[in-house]
């Protein structure tokens, strides 16, 4: 048997944390084994490249470093915790994946598509998400959510510009693909993007049990 992959995207503050445990309470009511993991980290050694990759530092951290970083914590990821769970069946919950690769060291970055999707083949095979949810919202939303935390992440720094390519490269991968994407409306109260999730969940089911 095997689980189904499930990934949460969108921007900083867009609530993928918050409806993440949401959505495994819903599934594990159903009686199904679920996984709730993030990226960048989910194993001991991903979070310390996490660490690597969000802390703020004198020295500015080159693209092509950031994306192999992001990779290789994915590699240990998906090695140590990903593939095993799928394998016995479970349902994972992902808090970003590859799509926040293309996404930010893509959009954000300015990295070409080939490049990280060399790197997706060489670490991932053909494994890719069955479902991702983009939590899509405006801009200055999300940053004013993340920013009412305090102090700001290595990313959260980043300037308008970069956060409006990441957007933008989220909704062109959304919307080229309308079979394994699904659109939440994250600006809405939390209550309505629940609900949203709720009405996502008989389908979550179906591909689950196939
Ligand atoms: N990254 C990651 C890359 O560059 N490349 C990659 O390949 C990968 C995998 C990770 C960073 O790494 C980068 C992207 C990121 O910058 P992170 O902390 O994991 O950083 O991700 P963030 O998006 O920064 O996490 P956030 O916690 O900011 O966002 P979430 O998880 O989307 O939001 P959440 O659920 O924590 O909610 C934020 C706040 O908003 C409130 C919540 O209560 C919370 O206070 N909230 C709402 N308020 C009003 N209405 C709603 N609907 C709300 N939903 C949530």
């Amino acid at each position: 048997m095997t689980g189904l992959f499930i990934t949460l995207e969108g921007p900083e503050g867009a609530g993928k944390s918050t409806n993440r445990e949401y959505l495994a309470e819903r599934l594990r009511a159903a009686g199904i084994e679920v996984l709730l993991t993030r990226e960048p980290g989910g194993t001991p050694l991903a979070e310390r490249i996490r660490e690597v990759l969000l802390t703020p530092g004198d020295e500015v951290m080159n693209a092509d470093t950031e994306l192999l970083l992001v990779f290789a914590a994915r590699a240990q990821h998906l090695a140590g915790v990903i593939r095993p769970a799928l394998a016995r069946g479970a349902v994972v919950l992902c808090d970003r994946f590859t799509d926040s690769t293309y996404a930010y060291q893509g959009g954000g970055r300015g990295l070409s598509v080939e490049r990280i999707a060399t790197l997706e083949r060489f670490v991932q095979g053909d494994l890719r998400p069955d479902l991702t949810l983009v939590f899509d919202l405006p801009v200055e939303v999300g940053l004013a959510r993340a920013s009412a935390r305090g102090r700001l992440d290595r990313f959260e720094q980043e300037g308008r510009a970069f956060f409006d390519a990441v957007r933008s490269a989220y909704l062109a991968r959304a919307e080229a693909d309308p079979v394994r994407y699904r659109l939440v409306d994250a600006a809405q109260p939390l209550t309505q993007v629940q609900q949203a999730l709720d009405a996502l969940l008989p389908q979550l089911l179906e591909l689950y049990r196939g």
